[in-house]
C-alpha cells in the first residue's frame, strides 16, 4: 500500500488499483483531495500490474462536491478539470464505486469513470443549483449524455438526490452492489470489466442521446414554461437550462466552454453569493455554543400530541414519517376521528402523486393512534402541546402533564408567541419544558424554532435540535420573547403594510412590491388564502379596522370568493374596486391624509424595520447570531434566498443606508422606528452584522 498524500491511498488488490480517498466529513474535492487523486490515478494507470483501477471512499459518502469553503479565491493546482483527464484518460476501466452521496463535483468526477457501481442507499445528484450555481466540471454536459435531456434538466434544476435504485434506472449506475460490501463487489465488477473485454466507456463520446433532443427547441421552452412560478427571481435554474441546450447544439468541447462561462458568471453574482451563505447558515444554526456536540441526548422512541386539528396532525406526520409511533389527544372523539381522518386524507393524496407507496400509507397511518385521555401520555418520551394559544390552557394542560408524564420525559409547547417561562413554571421540571414551533403546514414546512426557556435543559435542547434534523427540519434555537424571532420580525412589516393602506398605497401595491422582490406572495393575498377571519369574532366587531368591514361584508378571503381581492372560480386574484372604496371610505372617516406612496418606500418601510427588529432581537441575545434570524426567514417565510434574509440584506443594503431611514422614519412617524443600539454601534464603528 501507498499512501499519496494525507487524504489519498492507493493499494494493489491483485490485478486491481484500488484508490481510497479519506478527506472527512464529506470527502469534498479540497485541493488536497485534487492532489491525491491527480497523483494516485496516474500511479495506477502507469502500473503495468494493475488491470483496472477502483475509486472508493471512506468515512459516510463518496465526494459530495467541490470544497464549498473554498469558493471566491483561485483554486490551487491540480484543477479539478486536470483530475477528471486523468480519470477520464486513462489506459485502463476505471470505476466509481459509491456510497453515501456522489453529488456535484463528486458525481461530475464519477461521470469521468468508465463504470459506476452504487450500494442501494447511495444517493447521486448535481445539487450545485441549490448554491445558485451549476455543476462546473463537465455535469451539464455528461449528465444529458447518459440519462437523457428531460431527466437531466430536471435532476439539475431540482437538485434531487437522486437513489441509487433509481439512477440505475436512467443508465447513471451499471450496477448496484451490496451494502456493506462496495469496495470488493466493485473489485468484482472491475475484474469482469476486464475478462469481459467492454471498452473504455467515455460518456463525453455518447451522443445518441442528445440526437434524440435535436431540433426540438420546444423541449426546453416547455419545460422552462412548467417551472416559471418554481423559478421565478432565481438565476441559477435558467442557466442550468443553457448548459443542457449547449449540451444539444454543440460539440462537448464547446458545451464544456459555454458551462465553464456561465458557471464562472453564476460565482461572481450576488445570487450564489447569498445561497452558498445559505447553506452554511443553517449548518451554524445547529451549532449551539454552550450546548456541547457530546451533550447526552433522550432516546425519543414514542411520541405524544396534544390537539388533532390542523397543527397537531401536521405535527404527528412528521414523526410517523420516520417510524416513531404517536399518540395523538383529543377531547372529543369526533374531533379526534377528523384529525385521523385528515392525516390519512394527506398521506392519501401524496401516494396519488406517487411521493410513498400505499404500503407506506399503511404503515405510517398505523403508526399513529388516538386517544382521549391525557393519561395515554404516560410513556411517551416527548410530548408537544398544539391546542389554542390561551395561556389559561396552556398551564392547566402542563400542570397535568406534571402528573402524568414519566420522569425526564420533554414537555413541549408549539405555541407560536405565549411566554414558555410562565407555562414552565408550573410544572416541578422546568428542565424538561421547551418550545417547539413549528409552521402551518407542520408536515410541509423546514422550519422549526425551537425555544429554550430559563431553565431548559442542555440535554432537552440537544435532544431537540438532533430529532429536528431526523424529522426532516432545520431547527433554529431562539429565546422566549413575544413572537419569538420569526413572528416578532413578521410584527413589524405586517403593521407597516397595514399603515400604508392607512397613507394610500393599496393593498395590491404592496404585495407587487413584496412580490417583485421575491416573496411567494404579499401580506394581504396572505391574508387571503389564511382567512380574514382568523382571529376576528362576528359578535364583537364593530368596523373598527378595514379588516372589521371586510369581514362584516363577507369578504373573509378566498374561501367566500372575496377578500382584499376578488377571486374567480379558478382563484384568480384582481384587485377589488369594492376593497379600494372600504379603504378611501375608512380613510375618510378616520381623518387620515392619503398621498402617494412609492414602490421605493413600500420596500423600505415593511424591510427595514425587520432589520431593525432582528438587531433588536439579537442585542437581547434571543437568537444566537444574525444568521440564525436569516435561516428562519428562508425557511419559514419564504424570504427569496437569492437574497440571503433580512440580515444580510441590510448589510448588503448598507447598515448605514438602515440607520439613516430608521431615523427618517422614527422623525416623521414617531419611536416605533427607533433604531436598535446595536444597529447604531454597527455603524459607527463601520460594522456589518456578519462582523459579529
Ligand atoms: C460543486 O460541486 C461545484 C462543481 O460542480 C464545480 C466545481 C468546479 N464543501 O450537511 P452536513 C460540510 S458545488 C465543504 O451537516 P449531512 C458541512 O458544512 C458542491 N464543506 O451533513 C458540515 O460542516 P460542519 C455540490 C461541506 O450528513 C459537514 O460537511 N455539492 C460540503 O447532513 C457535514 O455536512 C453540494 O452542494 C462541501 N461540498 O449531509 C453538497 N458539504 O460539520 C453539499 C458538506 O463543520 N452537501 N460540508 O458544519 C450536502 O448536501 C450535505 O452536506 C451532505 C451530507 C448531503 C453531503
Amino acid at each position: 500500500m501507498s499512501q499519496i498524500n494525507p487524504v489519498t491511498d492507493l493499494t494493489l488488490d491483485g490485478d486491481v488499483a484500488v484508490i481510497t480517498l479519506n478527506s472527512p466529513p464529506v470527502n469534498a474535492l479540497s485541493a488536497a483531495v485534487r492532489k491525491g487523486l491527480f497523483e494516485a490515478f496516474k500511479q495506477a494507470d502507469a502500473d503495468g500490474a494493475a488491470k483496472a483501477i477502483v475509486l472508493v471512499c471512506e468515512g459516510r459518502t463518496f465526494i459530495a462536491g467541490a470544497d464549498i469553503t473554498e469558493f471566491g479565491s483561485a483554486m490551487a493546482d491540480p484543477q479539478l478539470a486536470d483530475v477528471q483527464e486523468v480519470i477520464e484518460g486513462a489506459s485502463k476501466p476505471v470505476i466509481a464505486a459509491i456510497h453515501g452521496t456522489a453529488l456535484g463535483g463528486g458525481l461530475e468526477v464519477a461521470l469521468c469513470a468508465h463504470y459506476r457501481v452504487a450500494v442501494p442507499s447511495a444517493r447521486l445528484g448535481l445539487p450545485e443549483v441549490n448554491l445558485g450555481l451549476l455543476p462546473g466540471a463537465g455535469g451539464t454536459q455528461r449528465l444529458p449524455r447518459v440519462v437523457g435531456v428531460e431527466n437531466a434538466l430536471s435532476m439539475m434544476t431540482s437538485g434531487r438526490h437522486v437513489p441509487a435504485k433509481e439512477a440505475a434506472s436512467l443508465g447513471l449506475v451499471d450496477e448496484l452492489v451490496e451494502e456493506g460490501k462496495l469496495r470488493e463487489q466493485a473489485i468484482a465488477f472491475a475484474r469482469k470489466v476486464v475478462a469481459e473485454g467492454r471498452p473504455l466507456a467515455k460518456i463525453r463520446d455518447q451522443n445518441e442521446k442528445l440526437d434524440a433532443a435535436k431540433g426540438k427547441p420546444e423541449i426546453f421552452e416547455t419545460f422552462r414554461k412548467a417551472n416559471a412560478r418554481k423559478f421565478r427571481g432565481f438565476l441559477a435554474p435558467e442557466y442550468n437550462i443553457r448548459c443542457v441546450e449547449a449540451a444539444v447544439n454543440q460539440p462537448f468541447e464547446e458545451g464544456l466552454a459555454t458551462e465553464r462561462k456561465l458557471f464562472n458568471e453564476l460565482m461572481s453574482g450576488p445570487q450564489s453569493a447569498a445561497q452558498r451563505y445559505a447553506f452554511f447558515a443553517e449548518r451554524q444554526a445547529q451549532k449551539i455554543p454552550d450546548v456541547a456536540d457530546d451533550t447526552p441526548v433522550i432516546p425519543v422512541n414514542k411520541v405524544g400530541i396534544i390537539g388533532a386539528g390542523t397543527m397537531g396532525g401536521g405535527i404527528a406526520m412528521n414523526f410517523a414519517n420516520v417510524g416513531i409511533p404517536v399518540v395523538l389527544i383529543e377531547v372529543k372523539q369526533e374531533a379526534l376521528d377528523r384529525g385521523l381522518a385528515t392525516i390519512r386524507k394527506n398521506y392519501e393524496r401524496t401516494a396519488s402523486r406517487g411521493g410513498i407507496t400505499a404500503d407506506q400509507v399503511e404503515e405510517r397511518c398505523g403508526l399513529i393512534t388516538g386517544a382521549l385521555e391525557m393519561e395515554a401520555l404516560a410513556d411517551v418520551d416527548l410530548v408537544i402541546e398544539a391546542v389554542f394559544e390561551r395561556m389559561d390552557i396552556k398551564k392547566d394542560i402542563f400542570t397535568r402533564l406534571d402528573a402524568i408524564c414519566k420522569p425526564g420525559a420533554i414537555l413541549a409547547t408549539n405555541t407560536s408567541g405565549l411566554d414558555i417561562d410562565e407555562i414552565a413554571a408550573v410544572t416541578k421540571r422546568p428542565e424538561s419544558v421547551i418550545g417547539l414551533h413549528f409552521f402551518s403546514p407542520a408536515n410541509v414546512m423546514k422550519l422549526l424554532e425551537i425555544v429554550r426557556a430559563d431553565h431548559t435543559s442542555k440535554e432537552v435542547i440537544a435532544t431537540s435540535m438532533k430529532l429536528a434534523k431526523k424529522i426532516g427540519k432545520v431547527a433554529v434555537l431562539v429565546g422566549v420573547c413575544p413572537g419569538f424571532v420569526g413572528n416578532r420580525i413578521l410584527g413589524q412589516r405586517q403593521r407597516e403594510a397595514q399603515k400604508l393602506v392607512m397613507e394610500g398605497a393599496m393593498p395590491w401595491d404592496i404585495d407587487r412590491v413584496l412580490y417583485d422582490f421575491g416573496f411567494p406572495m404579499g401580506p394581504f393575498a396572505m391574508s387571503d388564502l389564511a382567512g380574514l377571519d382568523i382571529g376576528w369574532v362576528k359578535e364583537r366587531s364593530k368596523g373598527e379596522s378595514i379588516r372589521d368591514v371586510l369581514c362584516e361584508m363577507d369578504r373573509r378571503g378566498q374561501k367566500t370568493g372575496a377578500g382584499y381581492y376578488d377571486y374567480d372560480e379558478a382563484r384568480n386574484a384582481k384587485p377589488s374596486p369594492v376593497t379600494e372604496q372600504v379603504i378611501k371610505d375608512f380613510i375618510v372617516k378616520t381623518g387620515a391624509n392619503p398621498r402617494e406612496v412609492t414602490d421605493e418606500e413600500i420596500l423600505e418601510r415593511c424591510i427595514y424595520p425587520m432589520i431593525n427588529e432582528g438587531a433588536k432581537i439579537l442585542e437581547e441575545g434571543k437568537a444566537i447570531r444574525p444568521s440564525d434570524i436569516d435561516v428562519v426567514w428562508q425557511n419559514g417565510y419564504g424570504w427569496p434566498v437569492y437574497r440571503g434574509g433580512p440580515m444580510w440584506y441590510g448589510d448588503h443594503v448598507g447598515l448605514p443606508k438602515v440607520l439613516a431611514k430608521m431615523q427618517e422614519f422614527q422623525a416623521k412617524m414617531g419611536d416605533q422606528f427607533k433604531p436598535s443600539p446595536l444597529l447604531e454601534k454597527l455603524v459607527a464603528e463601520g460594522k456589518s452584522f456578519k462582523d459579529l
